[in-house]
């Protein structure tokens, strides 16, 4: 199967949702003020996540129609392909199958004709078995000292999951342990990362599936060199203090890491996608094996919840909706991930690549030119400091920034009024921007005429509120999940590829080409254009 339905502009609930905005959406005040119970009724809590989509500009109607549109898209069949083992990513002919890494050991997903779940739980108990030797001080460096140290190197799909979920639930880790991430090929992140360290207690964990990627490649050999300085050049000590994440155990081997210390994962794992696999190693070290199965069992409740719910009280549908009813009606180029929760803040990078590797696609399954938008830019920073320095121009500035507000009823550090203080600003945001402050209320407030327009909020400006009651391991799971299917959802709809990425390669080929040609003595023979050939010239110069 290519495409998941006929051409999107052609289908009739995008041509009726085409006539309903035309007509004009009321403003989210008036919607308010023509039904008392608006804000009740447009909510759902699914999961034990609560959300309220009640300030965005719909309307019943609208709904209605936004369900009609998935419903048309085929998005209940294509949520049954995913989560059945359907080679659904089909730019590269693989399964897409991150649901089967937190399925129950009973339940059955076939790959090839083969259950894929047992493989996943054998990982997960090899992967507890590690975890709890280093954590207890079992497992020794080689000269016999505990491992204190863990170095995760990894990027992109290997390396925002990992630091997302240390931080987030850096709450409940051992503090015992340091964890770093490594993730850049400028020199600097490693350097940064393992200057305090002692090599005789540091552990890497070299995450990458398939163990080929340029910065990974570098940043492990670079960790070994660093790591022999400790153990005079003696190779023997590699396998102490190596092990890694991939799919590939050739490259693994051929590292030098032996396999008995690799952790595997499938092609069916998407790189974004896997924080819940393997490659979350160094989460499952820092917050324990019973942490990360909570984490896991969060996921599977929204999968569930995600498979299994009606549309119009299906969190990630109804989020996946309305980011898109954005996007493609009222021409809103980026969307802003706003969470009320310090240990969140990588929460919002974790989400870039999640939404933009995803659905940032410019043709359909079948190949064909969009002639739609497809995934805004997704960016933010957690409250109360993002209030400081950007939302002026998500009140008063000109452009349509719908919000995704994630707050937490109870915090993990509960100090005199501080979290109290901290939401009353999340749902102050939230109720400013879609109320606003009028010209006459202004006035009224005795402000003189010519400062007057400074001072007026338009208002009518979108945002969604998710309440949780506390950030846990397995809150962050359904939160992940929450997103990994609105994306899912999205990309149906746009019927457009949202598991390949084939938008990094281009760079990634020219990179190879110009390597050479800034290292080598002799001046290569220069074929780019002439801003290339000039930057490379000039860089040469330059160079020590
Ligand atoms: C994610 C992408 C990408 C990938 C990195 C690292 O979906 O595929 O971000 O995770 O390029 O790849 P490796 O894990 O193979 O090193």
């Amino acid at each position: 199967m290519t495409s998941n339905h006929k051409p999107l502009t052609e289908l009739n609930a995008w041509k009726d949702l085409v006539v309903h905005h035309g007509n004009g959406i009321p403003k989210i005040s008036e919607l308010f003020a023509t039904d008392p119970q608006r804000g009740e009724k447009m909510t759902v809590e699914a999961a034990g996540i609560f959300l309220d989509y009640s300030k965005n500009r719909i309307t019943e109607e609208t709904l209605k129609l936004l369900f009609r549109l998935a419903d048309e898209s085929n998005l209940r069949a294509r949520i049954e392909a995913m989560f059945s083992g359907e080679k659904i990513n089909i730019t590269e002919n693989r399964a897409v199958l991150h649901v089967a890494l937190r399925a129950p050991e009973e339940e059955l997903i076939f790959v090839d004709g083969e259950n894929v779940v047992p493989k996943v739980h054998e990982v997960l108990a090899r992967m507890k078995v590690f975890a709890e030797k280093v954590s207890s001080g079992s497992w020794k460096g080689y000269t016999g000292k505990p491992i204190r140290n863990i170095v995760n190197i990894g990027i992109g799909g290997s390396d925002l999951g990992p630091v997302m979920a240390y931080e987030a639930l850096k709450h409940y880790s051992d503090r015992n342990l340091t964890f770093r991430f490594v993730s850049n090929v400028d020199g600097t992140d490693f350097a940064e990362a393992v200057i305090d360290l002692d090599g005789e207690e540091t552990l890497f964990i070299v995450s990458s599936k398939t163990f080929t990627t340029i910065e990974t490649m570098t940043n492990a050999l670079t960790a070994r060199e660093w790591l022999l300085k400790s153990f005079r050049g003696d190779v023997k000590a590699v396998a102490r203090h190596f092990v890694a994440v991939s799919t590939n155990g050739a490259e693994v081997s051929k590292f030098g890491i032996d396999t008995d210390n690799m952790f595997g994962f499938w092609d069916w794992v998407g790189g974004r996608y896997s924080m819940d696999s393997a490659i979350g190693l160094a989460t499952m070290i820092a917050i324990g094996p019973d942490n990360f199965m909570d984490m896991l069992k969060g996921f599977h409740s929204m999968d569930v919840h995600f498979r299994t719910a009606p549309f119009a009280s299906n969190l990630p549908v109804i989020m996946g909706l309305l980011g898109l009813w954005y996007t493609d009606f009222f021409g809103a180029e980026t969307i802003a991930v706003l969470p009320y929760e310090q240990y969140l803040k990588r929460f919002p990078a974790y989400l870039q690549q999640l939404t933009m590797e995803s659905n940032g696609k410019h043709v359909t399954l079948n190949g064909t030119e969009v002639d739609y938008h497809t995934s805004p830019v997704y960016w933010g920073e957690p409250g109360t400091n993002g209030q400081h320095s950007f939302y002026q121009l998500i009140h008063q500035g000109t452009r349509l920034i719908p919000c995704d507000f994630i707050a937490f009823a109870e915090p993990l550090n509960q100090i005199g009024r501080h979290h109290d203080i901290l939401i009353a600003n999340v749902f102050a945001q939230a109720e400013a921007l879609a109320f606003g402050k009028t010209i006459e209320q202004v006035r009224d407030e005795g402000v003189p005429e010519w400062l007057a327009p400074h001072k007026v909020f338009e208002g009518n400006r979108p945002s969604n509120m998710i309440l949780a009651r506390k950030l846990t391991p397995e809150t962050l799971g359904k939160l992940v999940a929450l997103y990994e299917h609105y994306v899912f959802t999205q990309g149906v709809v746009w019927n457009i590829g949202s598991f390949d990425q084939w938008g990094v390669e281009l760079g990634k080929v020219l990179a190879q080409r110009i390597i050479p040609e800034l290292e080598s003595v002799t001046e290569h023979k220069l074929t780019h254009d002439s801003s290339t050939n000039n930057l490379i010239r000039r860089y040469r110069a330059m160079k020590v």
